[in-house]
């Protein structure tokens, strides 16, 4: 019997991933859970301090969850706004997490760590697996304590925690909050909208992305792969597909020829220059067949057609 808890199921990832498991697994066995009450929530929904220890336990308890999808964290961008208390967070919630999986025998854990834990010196083309993580920032920082603490606890204890580095995800469903890599969605409302897009990152800056259809079925294979299939247990690279603002606002203009972006690069920047260009995911594709389905033109036409109907249904009610 499943049961899922997914902490941060209101996020970007979380609320296109909260409506995939109700598909696969029943609305009834899915227990989705955030800081605020969701009132167009359509299941069971629980308000949830992630860092709050005994409310998660209770939680645990009284559905009797056997999995737990712990999505939430404040990411790249906002991070660097406030990185004592980003840690905390990050850290807090991931250790709660671990501690009562611990204390419940929870059958399975996914915990979601980041391209950013690769700094300034890693090689930014194919970016090895195993290449020595050292961040430039606190949401990189974190990710990779997380990783080491998800192998602890899969060594001291035989958790069966699992993990993927995240790319930039792009999705037409849900905004991100606080990222680097959140231009790559913001583009397509602009462009949806004929409205001139101001870009935070340089013309060039090239970024592994992946489209959400991919970043949901990875996360699903990996947690349904065998236990024995499973031998990266801090967290799995991943790729979908790698480009710059030049080569994305190509893409678009081969569907709005008039289109147009200008660059005006932030604090934000720097943390791009940090990142990989493109990530080795050889391992991934190796225990668990990997193998992402969008390129970068198909993710555009999906995305503008998705937003397309999404804005005629909104003057619609207007
Ligand atoms: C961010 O930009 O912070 C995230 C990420 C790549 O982890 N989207």
């Amino acid at each position: 019997m499943i049961k899922i808890l997914i902490i941060g199921a209101s996020g970007q990832l979380g609320s296109v991933l909260t409506q995939k498991l109700q598909e696969k697994y029943g609305v009834e066995n899915i227990i989705a859970s955030d800081l605020r009450m969701n009132p167009s929530f359509n299941g069971c929904f629980e308000v949830l301090d992630a860092t709050d220890f005994d409310a998660l336990k209770e939680i645990v308890i009284k559905f009797g969850i056997t999995q737990i999808y712990h999505l939430a964290a404040i990411l790249s961008a906002n991070g660097e706004k406030a990185p004592l208390s980003t840690w905390d967070i990050n850290m807090k919630s991931l250790f709660n997490v671990l501690e009562v999986s611990r204390l419940t025998n929870m059958e399975k854990v996914f915990f979601p760590s980041s391209i950013a834990v690769y700094g300034n010196d890693a090689p930014k083309i194919q970016t090895p697996q195993d290449y020595v993580l050292a961040p430039s920032t606190v949401y990189g920082i974190s990710k990779v304590a997380g990783e080491n603490w998800a192998k602890y606890y899969y060594e001291k204890y035989g958790l069966d925690i699992r993990s993927i580095r995240y790319p930039g995800v792009i999705g037409h469903q849900s905004l991100p909050g606080g990222g680097t890599t959140d231009y790559a969605i913001d583009i397509f409302h602009k462009a949806v909208k004929n409205e001139v897009f101001e870009c935070f990152l340089e013309s060039t800056s090239v970024l592994p992305m992946i489209y959400m259809d991919d970043t949901i079925r990875a996360t699903i294979e990996l947690m349904e792969a065998p236990k024995e299939n499973i031998t990266v247990r801090t967290s799995y690279n991943l790729s979908g597909m790698s480009f710059s603002p030049e080569e994305l606002t190509k893409s678009i203009q081969k569907i709005y020829p008039e289109f147009k972006i200008v660059y005006k690069p932030d604090f934000r920047q720097k943390i791009a220059e940090s990142w990989p260009s493109s990530i080795d995911d050889s391992a991934a594709r190796a225990d668990w067949n990997w193998k992402p389905q969008f390129d970068i033109d198909a993710m555009t036409s999906i995305m503008i057609e998705e937003l397309k109907l999404k804005y005629t249904a909104e003057l619609n009610i207007n």
